[in-house]
């Protein structure tokens, strides 16, 4: 029996193609900025995002944390929406190792925060109130369904937090997801933000790694940053040869992730007693909630003991997400194998 994993686009493996750019990557001393590879890596990645430049780090997460803190200073305040990743799956990093107060605001279910809410929630001088220095954003929206930011979302918000003196960072993570939904090159996508970091460990299948790009003044900043939290990785060229190929080859077969999400959905939603709306699906990410009768944890067991794996978003919320390891009959097999759970745990299904 296949397994049809489909916790996270973080489980893609790289391809041969990755492994033999890897083997024959000319290195250097990354930390002494000579590894040809990694150079080479972050002028491609700041060309495609238009910044000025950007640096390889090992993770979304250092990333998002390095943003903040060259970004803000202790006792700052950053905005960010209340499903967003930083929020949720960073260990509280921002706070613990940053000192800044996170402050949130409503997410809708398109992972967008209302403009006037935002305006509301920054902090005007007073001597009582810590300074907003930041809003973060999120695109595409994990914990939101893989939703898109349209580029004048993206505008209005940075327009907004830029007049109140604010930067703006965006949790890109997926950022090729959301370009290649909406067919805009990313460029324009994080044209108005300050800084942006996306993974090439997700759905362009690379093993490790993430850039975070900005202005050069910015990025010289963020360098410190990394260097202080251990993140200078020596002959790192071995990971940015398989995260140039990610760049070059693996954007362009998102659209099948995407595919394969919506027909995931789909099929989910002719199941009378799961709670899902298809229509909401725009990237490779599919919320959804199982029959009543059943807990999330439940159902994600008794799947996974199907040979079809999920993740758990709390609640009675389940996440499967679309990537290179898993096809259209993938797809089809883990319906049938969800019906089969459904009809064994005795739901009535109309
Ligand atoms: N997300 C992971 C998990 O939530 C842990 C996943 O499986 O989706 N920003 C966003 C929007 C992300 O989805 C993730 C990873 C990160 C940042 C962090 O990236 P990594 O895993 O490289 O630290």
């Amino acid at each position: 029996m296949k397994v049809i994993d489909l916790r996270s686009d973080t489980i893609t493996l790289p391809t041969e193609d990755m492994r033999r750019a890897m083997y024959e990557a000319e290195l250097g001393d990354d930390v002494y900025k000579e590894d040809p590879t990694v150079n080479f890596l972050e002028e491609l990645a700041a060309h495609m995002l238009g910044k000025e430049a950007a640096l390889l780090t090992a993770s979304g997460t250092m990333s998002n944390l390095m943003a903040v803190l060259t970004h803000t200073h202790h006792g700052n305040e950053i905005l960010l929406g209340s499903e967003a990743h930083i929020l949720w799956y960073e260990l509280g990093s921002a706070s613990a190792l940053g000192g800044v107060v996170l402050r949130t605001v409503p997410d809708n279910s398109n992972g967008q925060m209302d403009l006037d809410e935002v305006e509301q929630t920054i902090r005007p001088a007073n001597i009582h109130f810590p300074q907003t220095a930041l809003l973060c954003l999120e695109n595409t929206h994990n914990r939101c369904g893989g939703t898109v930011l349209t580029p004048e979302y993206t505008s209005a918000m940075a327009k907004l937090a830029h007049q109140h003196g604010l930067q703006v960072h965006l949790d890109g993570a997926r950022i090729f997801n959301a370009a290649v939904a909406l067919g805009v090159p990313a460029s324009r996508l994080v044209a108005p933000v300050d800084s942006i970091c996306f993974c090439l460990s997700k759905s362009l299948s690379a093993p490790v790694g993430s850039l975070l790009c900005g202005t050069e003044e910015f990025v010289a900043r963020a360098r410190r940053w990394r260097q202080m939290l251990g993140g200078g990785m020596r002959q790192a060229g071995i990971i940015a040869a398989a995260g140039i190929i990610a760049l070059q080859r693996m954007i362009n077969r998102l659209n099948e992730d995407h595919s394969n999400a919506k027909r995931i959905a789909c099929g989910l939603a002719g199941i009378p007693s799961i709670a899902i709306h298809p229509e909401r699906v725009q990237s490779n990410i599919v919320i959804f909630e199982p029959p009543n009768t059943v807990s999330a944890l439940d159902f994600i067991k008794g799947m996974d003991a199907r040979g079809v794996r999920f993740s758990y978003l709390g609640g009675r919320k389940v996440r499967a997400v679309t990537h290179r390891m898993v096809n259209t009959g993938d797809m089809d097999e883990a319906l049938k194998r969800i019906e089969m759970l459904i009809k064994e745990m005795g739901v009535k299904t109309g």
